[in-house]
């Protein structure tokens, strides 16, 4: 059957390689594993040691020079992609009393998970929200956007939040756009809470009609998002797998805040030990609180209040909570959803 050589093979590809063509049959398996073979893997990153630098960091430029000043997380096995899994970007922002980060706007869309102090705001579209830790923040695709801390005399702390943006994604298609608005802050048109009221109470304006791909509210306060995961703990039964998990909407869609990003936050019960599943959606982790660990393929990672963590895609994966643990999570499945690629397995045992 085979009657060719190596060497007259070996040949023939060196010949095609100066064509830049190569024989699909040596590659295949490759190119279509059976399963997914993520280039990305499992990760945890200790906030304990990364808060020092960002102290650091602060010291060494301000919010205005850096533009955003934020220490970059990158999955250990992609180093140089500014990428935390392959479609997501992840980094985390400090902004110090009285500080600006200046106007713009990009195609990529972002989500911020306010984790640590208070007060900040984030002005998006011509209004402004307030930071608390645990809200959900979201910047949608080419809207304008600017950060600011009050001053030490007013009360302004350290703010720093976890961003997650769809770099890696919109790099893929080559579709990125990005300018600076003319002004460092841009002007606010709306009063604070506008969109919350509008938008944010089960409720729409009487006439309202949009149904645009990303969520009107751009602030999920976690005051609101604790009180439903705790109302359901007491109430609902818990997920084997999950815990009690809830994603955030787009309350004019019932379908994700944004069209590229998920974002869930779950709640699991102390003492919790759950069940393993896999997704096909790679997932970035913030934890909101409590000490616990997550066997990532095989791996078990300790994780306490602030850690963040990765899960790669179709890695086996289960919680355990040694005390009360809220977990916020944000992944591409938005994307793969609307793919029809998005697959999910649940392991009984
Ligand atoms: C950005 O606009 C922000 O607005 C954060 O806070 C991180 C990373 C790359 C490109 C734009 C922000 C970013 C970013």
């Amino acid at each position: 059957m085979n009657n060719k050589s190596d060497e007259v093979r070996a040949d023939f590809y060196r010949r095609i390689d100066q064509h830049h063509l190569f024989p699909l049959w040596e590659q295949l398996h490759n190119l279509v594993p059976k399963e997914p073979a993520d280039a990305c893997i499992g990760a945890l990153w200790r906030y304990r040691e990364l808060r020092p630098y960002l102290t650091e960091a602060g010291r060494l430029i301000t919010a205005e020079e850096a533009i955003r000043r934020v220490l970059v997380l990158e999955n250990p096995a992609i180093r140089g992609a500014a990428s935390i899994t392959t479609s997501l970007y992840a980094g985390l922002q400090m902004i110090l009393p009285g500080e600006i980060a200046p106007s713009h706007r990009h195609s990529q869309s972002a989500l911020r998970f306010v984790v640590e102090g208070r007060g900040a705001f984030t002005a998006v579209d011509g209004e402004r929200t307030t930071m608390e830790p645990g809200d959900f923040i979201i910047t949608p695709s080419w809207t304008w956007h600017d950060h600011g801390n009050p001053t030490e005399a007013e009360g302004g702390e350290p703010v720093i939040w976890l961003d997650g943006l769809d770099i890696p994604m919109v790099r893929f298609f080559g579709a990125g756009f990005a300018e600076n608005y003319e002004e460092p802050v841009q002007p606010l048109t709306r009063p604070e809470g506008n969109s919350l009221a509008r938008y944010g109470m089960n409720l729409l304006p009487v006439r309202h009609a949009s149904r645009s791909k990303t969520s009107p509210i751009f602030n999920y306060p976690y005051s609101r998002t604790r009180e439903t995961l705790d109302t359901l703990l007491r109430q609902d039964q818990v997920d084997p797998w999950d815990g009690v998990k809830m994603r955030y909407i787009n309350p004019q869609t019932g379908s994700w805040a944004m069209p590229t990003i998920a974002a869930f936050m779950q709640i699991l019960p102390r003492g919790f030990s759950g069940q393993t599943y896999r997704n096909t959606d790679a997932t970035v982790f913030s934890v909101v609180q409590g000490k616990g660990s997550v066997s990532i393929a095989g791996q078990r990672h300790e994780f306490e209040a602030r850690d963040i963590f990765v899960v790669p895609s179709w890695a086996a994966v289960s919680f355990h909570a040694n005390e009360e643990c809220v977990l916020f999570s944000f992944s591409d499945r938005p994307v793969q959803e609307a793919l029809g690629i998005l697959r999910e397995s649940r392991e009984t045992h």
